[in-house]
């Protein structure tokens, strides 16, 4: 039907509340009384504001809707059975059922859905993103309104979501709250204060728009205005959770609770009982996305034996692949030192500075993805751990985002252990379907950083801090999942294992292992995950199964992780000596801080002598 008065919008919210309860009561799982209290800003939103061509998701014009309090997922759920995209019967025997797209909190598994969420704090970081996209990148008039949970407004992330609203002017942003006064085990920090809410977001450079979130005329005034604002709106809406349903209505105690099924039959009576509506909102003005000029991917080119680090490296290979006008960058106030400003430098118009704020960086790239555009995120390895609950998230998202992480591990030096990436590898190589990627000299950074372009997933870069020499030509290959023998003779005694600094200190051990008559094999274990198991088992074959690996990392989920997964994948036994840095580094040089991690150059050739000397 199409909605025509205020009636009939209440009519639409008591549907939406009367399937939240009764999904969640047939799951026996879920949270209808957080669903009920936003029940009438997200009926008037699908109504009359939302453009949303529901037969099209893919369409690039459409508004999008984020419900950044995912746990709210049987309010969604009702809202797409009222758009008529999915039935009565999928909504009662699907919700959170095993093997269903109805998941209990929502996914882009369901076409109508961009990220997502759940984890709270992330949906509004989330939506910056595509509203970065559609002022600066689209240049489409779509909206972006996040529902957003008053006791999710703890979170700092979300604060930082604001303030970059504010900075980018994300006129096309609302974010909506509803304040409904309670949270999970209580009431919330500010309670029903508006006035506090509301000073916060102005001080943060948004537009606050206080309202009773039960009002249809209010409401729909405030959504209208949101549309017109010139900067973010935040709409606070003032709500009782479980509102309609006398005994649970603004009560503790009924968070993340269906109601029993006597229970949930009265509220249904009490809510006026079942319908079926299914509403005709306002459809997207027809639009396409801006498109630029596609230009030639030339890679920077490295001569044999200089000295470049692989951040350097991997900015100048990020502004070549800058050529692809897809390719957008993202920095955490660090572009000199990650060398992101190499791509900033020549397109500034797809360089989007975050500031200290790796959580809304990272969120921001989800969001881009979102829209189809090929983000990398750079910032020091070591803060992109600050970030860690979002890359998790993403990959939940679906999203197509690549990740850079400078100055890692104890070779950074004299900055100490604060800014030293040591946990990196294995936080990276524990994301689902990540691909980590580790490269050591110039040639292999800048030929992989054109690889993550083309490549699906959350796909991470590890880069060092110091200069070391170019090992590879300008025209060798380095696919994904693979790996290089560096050095090898028939005679080899042992296999050398390092990536990044490790590789070169790898190097050094060999000569010096060769004064000593003994031949050694290296290998560069560029490419992480997927790893090349073929090729380490290839080496161990060949050098009487002896191994030593080196790395830049703490010993727990690393290279040396990796590198026994794939011996025990393979069934194949190995002797490994694990060099890694297993005490708490301070500060120094590098050569210092390798020394005593022992991961040095002498130290490795030592484990090599004690496995071939047995
Ligand atoms: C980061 C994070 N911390 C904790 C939780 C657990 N949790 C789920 S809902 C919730 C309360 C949310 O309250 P609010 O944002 O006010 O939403 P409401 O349900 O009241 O509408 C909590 C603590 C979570 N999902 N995510």
């Amino acid at each position: 039907m199409t909605v025509q008065t205020l009636d009939d919008i209440h009519e639409l919210a008591q549907q939406l509340r009367v399937d939240s309860i009764r999904c969640s009561t047939a799951a026996g799982s879920g949270h209808p009384t957080s669903s009920m209290s936003a029940a009438d800003v997200m009926a008037a939103l699908l109504t009359r504001h939302l453009r949303y061509d529901w037969q099209r998701p893919d369409d690039p014009a459409n508004d999008h809707l984020i419900f950044s309090k995912g746990h709210a997922s049987p309010l969604l759920y009702s809202m797409f059975k009222a758009a008529g995209v999915i039935t009565d019967e999928e909504l009662m025997t699907g919700y959170r059922q095993f093997g269903s797209r109805l998941e209990g909190h929502p996914t882009p598994v369901l076409p109508w859905v961009d990220v997502a969420t759940g984890s709270l704090g992330q949906g509004l970081p989330d939506g910056v993103g595509v509203a970065l996209a559609g002022r600066y990148l689209d240049e489409l008039p779509y909206r972006v309104w996040v529902l957003c949970g008053d006791s999710e407004m703890a979170e700092g992330s979300m604060w930082e979501a604001f303030d970059k609203a504010a900075y980018y002017r994300l006129s096309n942003l609302t974010a909506i709250v509803d304040v409904n006064r309670l949270g999970q085990r209580g009431p919330t920090e500010l309670g029903w204060d508006l006035d506090a809410y509301a000073k916060r977001v102005e001080a943060f450079g948004c537009h606050a728009i206080p309202i009773d979130g039960h009002d249809l005329g209010e409401i729909d005034k405030a959504l209208g205005h949101a549309a017109e604002a010139d900067r973010p709106t935040v709409i606070l809406a003032r709500t009782r959770k479980g509102r309609g349903f006398d005994e649970v209505e603004d009560r503790e105690g009924w968070h993340g609770r269906p109601l029993p099924a006597e229970m949930a039959e009265r509220a249904i009576v009490e809510l006026g009982g079942e319908r079926h509506l299914i509403v005709t909102g306002p459809r997207p003005e027809a639009g396409s996305p801006r498109t630029r000029p596609s230009g030639e991917v030339s890679l920077p080119r490295y001569e044999l034996g200089a000295k470049v680090a692989t951040r350097l490296a991997f900015g100048q290979a990020l502004a070549a692949v800058g050529a692809r006008p897809d390719v957008i960058a993202l920095d955490g106030e660090v572009g000199n030192s990650t060398h992101a400003e190499e791509f900033a430098k020549k397109y500034p118009e797809r360089y989007f500075e975050m500031f200290i704020a790796e959580q809304q960086m990272v969120a921001a790239a989800v969001g881009l993805s979102v829209r189809g555009y090929v983000p990398f995120a750079a910032t020091f390895a070591a803060f992109l751990s600050r970030a860690y609950d979002f890359i998790r998230m993403s990959a939940i998202s679906q999203a197509n985002i690549r990740l850079s992480g400078s100055h890692a591990g104890v070779e950074i030096g004299a900055d100490g252990p604060s800014q030293m990436a040591l946990e990196d590898i294995a936080m990276m190589r524990a994301v689902h379907g990540s691909t980590v990627l580790y490269p050591s000299d110039a040639t292999s950074a800048a030929y992989l950083v054109q690889e993550m372009a083309e490549r699906s997933g959350i796909v991470y870069m590890r880069t060092t801090r110091g200069a070391y020499p170019v090992l590879y030509p300008p025209d060798e290959t380095f696919p994904v999942g693979g790996a290089k023998v560096v050095r090898s003779s028939p005679d080899d005694q042992v296999t050398l294992i390092g990536a990044g600094v490790t590789l070169h200190n790898c190097l050094a051990a060999a000569d010096e292992l060769g004064r000593d008559g003994i031949s050694a094999r290296v290998l560069d274990l560029y490419s992480l995950k997927p790893i090349d198991t073929d090729a380490l088992v290839a080496a161990a074959s060949a050098t009487g199964n002896r191994l030593v690996v080196a790395e830049d990392h703490y010993p727990q989920g690393g290279i040396g992780g990796a590198v026994l997964e794939a011996f025990s994948d393979a069934n194949h036994r190995v002797h490994l000596i694990h060099l890694a840095v297993r005490g708490l580094p301070g500060s120094g040089t590098p050569a210092e801080l390798m020394e005593a991690a022992g991961i040095s150059a002498a130290r490795i050739a030592q484990a090599a002598r004690d496995l071939v000397r047995g």
